[in-house]
């Protein structure tokens, strides 16, 4: 893999231009610092958060099914592989012969690795930062049959465009083979979604407001977190859960070479969580490139796995 680590610098230029747009704004990838991690974790168990255990269930109720449409997995590529769960559960069905656990924060992959490594001694595996803004590209693995994993609706990030983009680039990279296994989120009753995203426990709005105390590590800012509160909402236009931080007061957030002022109720956007369509999904993978598509859901079709073949 070849993604450059982005120098310190560049991410806070990054972070401060998207402060300073007319509508602010902060990249959801920044939510993921140590901290931001296990809170998502903790999200993954909460009650209103349905998306991680149907997930699971799918892909349990089908794994005979998903491991017979993939076939033989050389090499299992886990996008936004976290904990390494997910991934490493599909160890069992799919045999991979190496496993590449792409992230972030390389530091949250290194201690999963760490574990997998003695429970699975025969799988090689590596553990890479990754930045899915920029292009894929694994010279060290061409030639060789690809498998990419990118569950848990993380493609809910990207705006459908961006969506298609990432498609063309995996696509490109399986040259003829392999494919991705990919879990999405669908659209449902706007209640269920908003309660998603604005649980009881305020796991959620801790999980949001965290992204401002890694500004502070970052930029060396000094946001308040007092001053601040979570707002979630599904946005049926777009289908999508849009994610801010609202202001609650007026005040100004400075850093070393700036500043920033905020009027009460002024929104930081922190993240779309786009929820799609079977036929949406299935035809943006197709517009992609991939050759097929095969989808399984849960009962209520709240959750979608599908295995799209370069
Ligand atoms: C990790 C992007 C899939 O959109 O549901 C959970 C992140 N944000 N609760 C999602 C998230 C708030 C999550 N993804």
């Amino acid at each position: 893999m070849s993604q450059k680590q982005l120098p310190d610098f560049e991410l806070s230029k990054e972070i401060i231009d998207g402060l300073l747009q007319e509508k602010p704004s902060i990249s959801p990838k920044f939510f993921y610092d140590e901290i931001g991690s296990h809170l998502f974790e903790a999200i993954t168990f909460l009650e209103e958060y349905y998306p991680t255990r149907t997930e699971k269930q799918i892909m349990s109720q089908y794994s005979k099914e998903i491991s017979a449409a993939i076939g033989v997995c050389d090499v299992l590529l886990d996008l936004g592989a976290g904990n390494c769960q997910k991934g490493s559960a599909l160890f069992s069905s799919l045999k991979p012969r190496e496993y590449r656990a792409l992230d972030i924060s390389k530091e949250f992959l290194e201690k999963a690795i760490l574990g997998l490594q003695k429970e699975f001694p025969q799988i090689m595996m590596q553990a890479q930062t990754c930045d899915l803004q920029n292009e894929l590209t694994f010279p060290d693995l061409v030639g060789r049959k690809k498998i990419f994993f990118y569950p848990g609706s993380s493609i809910g990030n990207f705006d459908p465009d961006a969506a298609l983009k990432l498609f063309q680039n995996i696509v490109q990279v399986c040259d003829g083979d392999g494919g991705l296994l990919i879990g999405v989120d669908l659209i449902k009753d706007p209640e269920v979604l908003n309660h998603a995203y604005n649980d009881m426990l305020g796991i959620t709005a801790a999980f949001n407001k965290n992204i401002l105390l890694h500004l502070n590590r970052l930029l060396k800012a000094n946001f308040d977190l007092r001053c601040w509160e979570h707002y979630a909402v599904f946005n049926e236009q777009s289908a999508r859960i849009e994610m801010y931080l609202r202001s609650m007061r007026q005040q100004s957030v400075s850093w070393p070479g700036g500043e920033k002022h905020f009027e009460v109720n002024e929104l930081i956007h922190t993240e779309n969580s786009y929820k799609y369509t079977q036929a949406k999904f299935e035809d943006l993978l197709v517009s992609g490139g991939f050759k097929t598509v095969r989808s399984w859901t849960d009962p209520q079709s709240y959750f979608l796995v599908t295995y799209a073949a370069a």
